[in-house]
């Protein structure tokens, strides 16, 4: 695999299954190259991408020319310097989707004109590697292309900079577009330094939403005349109709529990002071029609995809919810598709008539709510006067009873905050709140945010490495506690609300109120797993012994296995040993790996995963000379890979 996983359908698969919207006439002219788009004829066409190419006598034809869109949503540092990366990473970037999407729209609508193909690829750095040495010979290689760095948040930013400066180093157009960029532009009235040092390497910004804009971009590209900034700030795009969030199935693959995402709408009415999406989606309900959501959930089904995570930051607040829900309501219920949803939600929810109801009845299984803080002095500080503490309890039994599981974000460094003050609120929590899993949160001042620029305002320290803005990190002072004060009430925080005792009465809850505790993170108690196993060892006379054996594996979740082994062993003289072997094995994905979710070291693997089982057979020959052994040895092995690991 040369280029990583971002190139694999351009080089390890067939024309025929990988080329979409390219006619009999063009595959003749392309067939054997590498114009190929990365999207199986399938599901592009399953997700509405099927122009069909018109070509006029004496015109080019498509594929003629190549221009090579590099889609690429970086991932950010870890504290010793190494950018973070998964075997299977947690949810796929719901920008990258709609990235994808918009290309295949350009290419569809053939923006470039009508000999240029459009071949696009699209990379999540949090699970695959990123060579800008081997991206940059294939753009050279096309004569044309370039890279866009897309859902660029603030603590990607850094990262962003290093891989857009060895892409520049070899003269790649680069733009980078997202939340940090959008967020500055629309809050600060002086250019953020991150976003200065991207103009200087001769990098395009790009703020605003690219819906109906993405044309201008590559058109510019396509004639070396990219713009320093693309400002759409003041424009944002109506979303009915738009193209559709979209990945292919290879790449949704590569996140724990195989979800994809798709935003239903866009903005929030309400003002919290820490948060930046107001001032840059604004505060107006945008929103894509039931229609638009049915197409995004059939493209998935189509390619196997069944989970969704709708992104809107609050789907109650999305104006069109009901439509969208009752539709999705009629595709589980009348036409019987299997698909499910996470979404994320307000505190104050359960009070929009049959809202929870409905989410339950259209596949949601999973609510992300932002509890931020049970203190009322803090919720009022922070703009947040929508929370009211004596509606969660209300709110949290109204998804019980509708069997969804909830998930609640906790912000800790509010200004009253004091490290006994947090262990008392979590106490509280405990005892009165029906919470599943709770998480938490540093309060940061978040670019684009109200606080951010009051900060900045006021000269008050802020840590200038921004990518240490992921919410994990104390990153400016606190009115109450010193930093380390506040790192040590952050790790307090998660200790005193995960201890055995809690994890217990959450277990029982849940299984009282019928919502899985294997959900919630641990392993079904009806699910058995067992194995045995036997060897026997028989002598041939002196020189020879045949090791036979096998183990039985029975697996409530994967069924029966037999993994048998055997070896034989000839002794043909003084020192000497020629082995001869077979085995296989077989092994389960364990609770630990499909459950087990640290933030800061492991994904959980979800139940995707799939068992892993491997047959070697091999030979060896042994020779003893005194306290010296010469071992010769060859092997080969197969099976199917670790779902886990790769290994
Ligand atoms: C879903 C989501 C996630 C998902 C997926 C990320 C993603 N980008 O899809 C996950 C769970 C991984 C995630 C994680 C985090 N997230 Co998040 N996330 C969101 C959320 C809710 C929706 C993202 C989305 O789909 N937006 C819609 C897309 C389409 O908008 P967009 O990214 O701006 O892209 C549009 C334009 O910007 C433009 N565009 C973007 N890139 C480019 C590039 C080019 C070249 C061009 C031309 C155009 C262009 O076109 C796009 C389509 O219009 C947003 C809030 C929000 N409403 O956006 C927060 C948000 C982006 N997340 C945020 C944060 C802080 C985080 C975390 C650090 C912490 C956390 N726990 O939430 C982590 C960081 C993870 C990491 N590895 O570093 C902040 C970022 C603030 C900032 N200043 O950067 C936001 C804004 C929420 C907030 N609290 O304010 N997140
Ligand atoms: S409710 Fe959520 S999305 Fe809305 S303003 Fe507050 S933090 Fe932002």
């Amino acid at each position: 695999m040369p280029f990583g996983d971002g190139y694999k359908y351009v080089y390890g698969k067939s024309f025929k299954n990988f080329a979409i919207n390219v006619p009999a006439m063009a595959s003749e002219a392309t067939r054997g190259s590498t114009r190929l788009f990365e999207t199986p004829l399938s599901q592009a066409s399953a997700a509405g991408y099927t122009a069909q190419r018109q070509c006029l006598p004496g015109e080019g034809v498509l594929g003629d020319r190549r221009f090579v869109v590099e889609l690429i949503k970086p991932s950010h540092y870890d504290d010793d310097g190494y950018v973070i990366q998964w075997i299977r990473s947690a949810i796929p970037s719901n920008s990258l989707a709609c990235l994808y999407g918009l290309a295949l729209e350009c290419a569809q609508q053939k923006v470039l004109g009508e000999t240029t193909e459009l071949e696009i690829h699209a990379i999540d750095e949090t699970n695959t590697r990123i060579r800008p040495t081997r991206i940059a010979s294939l753009i050279d290689e096309a004569g044309s292309g370039m890279v866009m760095l897309v859902g660029v948040q603030s603590n990607q930013f850094p990262r962003a900079l290093d891989l857009a400066r060895q892409l520049r180093e070899r003269e790649i157009q680069v733009a980078i577009g997202g939340f940090h960029v959008s967020g500055t532009i629309a809050m600060l009235s002086e250019r953020d330094p991150y976003a200065r040092r991207a103009e200087e390497m001769g990098v395009s910004l790009f703020a605003g939403e690219a819906e109906g804009r993405l044309d201008e971009v590559l058109r510019d590209a396509a004639t070396q005349q990219l713009k320093p900034l693309y400002n759409f700030m003041n424009d944002l795009p109506n979303l009915e109709g738009a193209a559709m969030p979209f990945l292919p199935s290879e790449k949704i693959l590569k996140t724990a529990g195989a979800n994809t995402s798709l935003d239903a709408g866009r903005g929030c009415p309400y003002q919290c002071s820490f948060c930046t999406i107001i001032n840059v989606q604004g505060r107006k309900s945008r929103y894509r029609s039931a229609d638009d959501c049915e197409k995004i959930v059939r493209a998935n089904v189509a390619q196997g995809i069944h989970r969704f995570f709708i992104t809107d930051d609050n789907f109650a607040r999305n104006k069109n919810w009901e439509a969208i829900l009752d539709r999705m309501i009629h595709l589980r219920e009348e036409e019987g598709l299997q698909f499910n949803f996470i979404i994320q939600v307000d505190t104050l929810c359960h009070r929009l008539t049959n809202f929870i109801e409905k989410c339950a009845r259209a596949g949601v299984k999973r609510v992300f709510i932002g509890l931020e803080n049970i203190n009322p002095d803090s919720l009022l500080g922070a703009k947040k006067q929508q929370n009211k503490i004596t509606e969660y309890r209300k709110m949290l039994l109204a998804w019980k009873k509708a069997k969804v599981l909830t998930y609640c974000g906790y912000i800790l460094g509010f200004p009253n905050d004091t490290r006994e003050s947090i262990i008392h609120d979590i106490r509280v929590i405990q005892k009165e709140l029906p919470v599943d899993l709770l998480e938490f949160f540093y309060l940061t001042p978040l670019p684009g945010s109200e606080d951010h620029r009051n900060l900045l305002q006021r000269g008050t320290w802020m840590d200038a490495d921004i990518n240490k803005y992921d919410l994990n990190h104390a990153v400016t002072t606190h009115a109450q506690m010193s930093i380390e004060e506040w790192q040590r009430a952050y790790q307090a925080a998660w200790e005193t609300y995960y201890t055995d005792e809690h994890i217990q009465t959450v277990l029982k809850r849940a299984t009282a109120t019928g919502v899985s505790p294997g959900k919630i993170g641990v392993y079904s108690p009806t699910e058995k797993a067992l194995a045995a196993y036997v060897q026997q060892t028989f002598w041939l006379g002196h020189v020879a012994a045949l090791n036979g054996g096998a183990r039985v594996d029975v697996d409530d979740r994967f069924g029966s296995h037999l993994s048998p082994r055997a070896a034989l062993s000839i002794l043909p003289w003084r020192g000497g040993t020629l082995k001869a072997m077979y085995s296989s094995a077989f092994r389960a994905p364990t609770a630990f790996d499909i459950y087990y979710h640290d933030p800061t070291s492991q994904v959980a693997g979800g139940k995707g995963l799939k068992p892993e089982s491997v047959r070697s057979v091999e030979a060896s020959f042994e020779q003893r000379f005194g306290a010296k052994t010469l071992q010769l040895a060859c092997s080969a092995r197969g099976g199917t890979t670790c779902s886990c690991c790769k290994t």
